[in-house]
């Protein structure tokens, strides 16, 4: 029996399902993957520093215009091929997936996984760097290119929504995401290169308590050690054939 075949079976008869999605999962959509996305402009940055708040804190506009390129990415894209069959499969089997994402765009919840676990935040949200403590809350200025937007009372920053480099995750949505790993049958792992934590730690957790482990992606990852099955495809393209 071939991989595509032994993890469709796994899937079917499974109780619980946890799926843990990551870049590659929204890059058929035209999202380029994290490391892709430091093409053209942005080659000539490290990711991992602009996503921090020194980054942001030593140049704000520049942080600020990439997010801002980067949501009018996410706001075109649509969710492709891969987002529907996992919405499809939760409709299908009520109150058996999990889906936890390492992806700050909305793709996942437009399809219609609404209770998606996002470990590290929003890029259509907004907060602000420091409290405001105006009373009542002012709402910001609008932001304009290379200037964050701030708070016209007390002049505290707006920042991107997001959890950088350094930055502790949402306790809840790590908390219920490793839960959810210790507890399923099964562990799809899609479009990640396995290179962040805590995150990457989710499929050897879900591993070492005896769920069956089973990876999504073209290319090798960091955490392709914890799979039973290895399916060298898009997301895009295995997906359906798996989940449908
Ligand atoms: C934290 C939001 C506590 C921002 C992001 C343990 C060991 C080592 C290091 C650490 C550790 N614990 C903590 C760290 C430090 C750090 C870290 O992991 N560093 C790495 C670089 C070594 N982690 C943190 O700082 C985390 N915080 O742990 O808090 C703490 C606090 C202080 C000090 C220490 C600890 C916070 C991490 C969150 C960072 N924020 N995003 C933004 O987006 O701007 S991470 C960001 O990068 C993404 O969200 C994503 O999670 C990550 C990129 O990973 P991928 O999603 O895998 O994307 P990538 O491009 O790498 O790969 C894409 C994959 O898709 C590839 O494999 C490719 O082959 C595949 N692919 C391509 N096309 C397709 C495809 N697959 C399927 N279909 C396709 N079509």
């Amino acid at each position: 029996m071939d991989g595509l075949e032994t993890v469709r079976r796994r899937l079917e008869t499974a109780q619980g399902v946890c799926v843990l999605t990551g870049a590659g999962m929204s890059a058929e959509s035209g999202i380029p993957t994290f490391r892709d996305a430091m093409t053209g402009l942005w080659s000539r940055f490290d990711p991992a520093e602009l996503a921090s708040e020194d980054g942001f804190r030593a140049d704000p506009g520049r942080v600020w215009d990439w997010y801002a390129e980067r949501r009018d990415g996410v706001r075109r894209a649509e969710p492709n091929a891969g987002h529907h069959a996992l919405a499809a499969f939760a409709a299908r089997r009520p109150g058996v997936l999990t889906l936890v994402t390492q992806n700050v765009d909305d793709l996942h919840q437009r399809a219609g996984n609404v209770d998606t676990i996002r470990l590290h935040g929003d890029i259509l949200r907004d907060r602000w760097l420091e409290p405001c403590r105006c009373r009542p809350a002012l709402p910001p200025d609008a932001a304009t290119p290379g200037r964050p937007p701030r708070c016209p009372g007390c002049g505290v920053m707006a920042r991107p929504g997001v959890v950088w480099f350094g930055e502790f995750l949402p306790e809840g949505a790590l908390v219920a995401a490793q839960q959810a790993a210790s507890a399923c049958d099964v562990m799809l792992v899609v479009g990640t290169s396995g290179a962040v934590w805590p995150a990457a730690g989710l499929a050897g957790r879900a591993k070492t308590r005896g769920a069956f482990v089973a990876i999504v992606n073209p290319h090798d990852s960091e955490i392709d050690a914890e799979a039973d099955v290895v399916l060298r495809g898009t997301a895009a393209t295995v997906l359906p054939a798996l989940l449908s």
